[in-house]
């Protein structure tokens, strides 16, 4: 009897996890469509991520560290933010520069914000006039111009979505942020989910997208210390629902192809297509809110990061990336088997900063040399931390070697070398076997950002 109750007990409380914290599509199988969507990504290997809205006019309000949630920190009301929109006229806003700077920086997707966390919908809404269409003086729908110009250029275009709605009144319950937004304290959660629903609905239906980017999950963990590994976070007394599974359900009813990834930090949910991270490669924690390693999953990777230490525009942070760690953060990504999503956020004119542009050009420069080597790979086999990684294509390894004080890389190839060589000059490179190892040297040259080697193997042992 004792047992059985116990038993109850756990079943309960699985069907409890289960329908309010997992809620993921049941009895999902990616279509055929889906699973040539998630190739195309992983052999895409680079994005641009642009954070982009109403806050970019605050630029941060002179304060490091703060940017498109301005909102948030300095505790401003809905009233008083509803005045930004009335202030947004990005006249120097030019689609076709923004893409052809993300193609000729390497980029094969552009993912950008079309609802922040200040609820702000930066396309043409049916739901809501809360968008730069109906409530901004610049009226244009800078996703739908977006969308175009990815097109005629031959990039893809992502959504980002945030779930979490500091402006909405049926957000509600809140979580543990847009607390002092002078909202009613009352409001129905489900009506909440039917309107972003909804908003979710045109752009998969309306928007030629290749996929979502949803972030916000995490503000309803019961504290911000709870969030990530959080002892009870799944027990919040409101036991709030996303019911993500509907939403994913609905996005794949109405393209079977978009990918979807939600920046919950936790290992994919059944229904998500790819597994994303933040500030971080994958298996590493160094924010402290990251996913832990034994958290990831079989999905395509793919890992964000900003180009200086801002997501939106902020005036003041200068702490802008060289090329070096630019360069060494795609090929870390790769090497881990993921993509690389840099993110910019353009000015309130509409124009994205001289800084950012040099350090875009920067990169796209190294691509174009080095292209090959990642595009089209997939991450390993051999990884030696801060010394180098590797990227496979057929029977071809490419060593990226990181660190140059690294002389010679030892390794076991698991079939014959038939030639090394360095990939930018193709010159010959020394390798000596001794049984089933091979010693290769590093030729670290004055200059060089990485030492990409390239080997080739007699037969590929993928
Ligand atoms: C989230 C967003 O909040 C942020 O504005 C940006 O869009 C980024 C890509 O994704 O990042 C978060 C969210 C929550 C925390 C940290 C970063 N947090 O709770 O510490």
């Amino acid at each position: 009897m004792k047992t059985r109750y116990i038993e109850s007990h756990v079943l309960v409380a699985v069907f409890v996890f289960s329908a309010f914290f997992c809620a993921a599509q049941e009895n999902y199988t990616p279509s055929k469509e889906n699973i040539e969507a998630r190739k195309w990504f992983q052999d895409a290997k680079m994005g641009m991520f642009i954070h982009w809205g109403v806050y970019s006019i605050m630029g941060g309000g002179g304060e490091e560290g703060i940017a498109e949630w301005i909102m948030q920190n300095k505790k401003i009301t809905v009233d008083a933010y509803e005045k930004l929109p009335k202030l947004f006229n990005p006249t120097e806003f030019d689609a076709k520069t923004w893409v052809a700077m993300a193609k000729a920086a390497g980029m094969k997707y552009i993912t950008i914000t079309t609802k922040h966390h200040d609820g702000f919908a930066m396309y043409d809404s049916q739901v809501s006039d809360y968008n730069i269409v109906d409530s901004s003086p610049f009226g244009r729908d800078i996703f739908r111009e977006l969308e175009q110009e990815c097109k005629k250029q031959g990039i893809k275009l992502f959504a980002y979505y945030s779930q979490l709605d500091w402006h909405h009144p049926d957000y509600f319950p809140r979580g543990w942020t847009g607390r002092h937004t002078g909202r009613l304290e009352s409001g129905n959660w489900e009506d909440y989910l039917k309107y972003q629903d909804a908003q979710i609905k045109e752009l998969a239906e309306n928007y030629d997208i290749a996929g979502f980017w949803f972030d916000g999950w995490w503000d309803q963990a019961a504290h911000k210390e709870d969030w990530h590994r959080a002892v009870d976070y799944r027990l919040k007394k409101d036991q709030i629902d996303w019911k993500l599974g509907r939403t994913y359900k609905m996005i794949h009813d109405v393209k079977s192809h978009l990918l979807i990834g939600n920046n919950h930090h936790e290992a994919p949910f059944v229904g998500e297509d790819f597994q994303m991270f933040e500030k971080d490669l994958p298996g590493k924690n160094t924010t402290g809110f990251g996913t832990a390693a034994d958290d990831i999953g079989e999905l395509p990777l793919e890992t964000c990061e900003t180009i200086n230490g801002s997501w939106g525009f902020n005036l003041i942070d200068d702490n802008h990336k060289s090329q070096e760690t630019l360069v060494k953060y795609v090929v870390n990504a790769a090497g881990r088997n993921s993509n690389f999503l840099l993110n910019v956020g353009p000015m309130p004119n509409g124009k994205i900063q001289d800084e950012h542009v040099k350090s875009l050009k920067a990169l796209g420069k190294w691509m174009e040399a080095y292209g090959e080597t990642i595009y089209g790979t997939r991450g390993g086999p051999f990884i030696k931390e801060d010394a180098y990684v590797t990227t496979q294509k057929g029977n071809t390894i490419f060593f990226h070697v990181l660190d140059p004080s690294v002389k010679e890389v030892v390794f076991e190839p698991g079939a014959r070398v038939q030639k090394a060589t360095r990939y930018d000059s193709g010159a010959k490179i020394k390798f000596k076997r001794s049984g089933k190892k091979t010693m290769l040297t590093v030729p670290v040259k004055e200059g060089d950002l990485v030492t990409t080697i390239e080997v080739v193997l007699k037969k590929s042992v993928r």
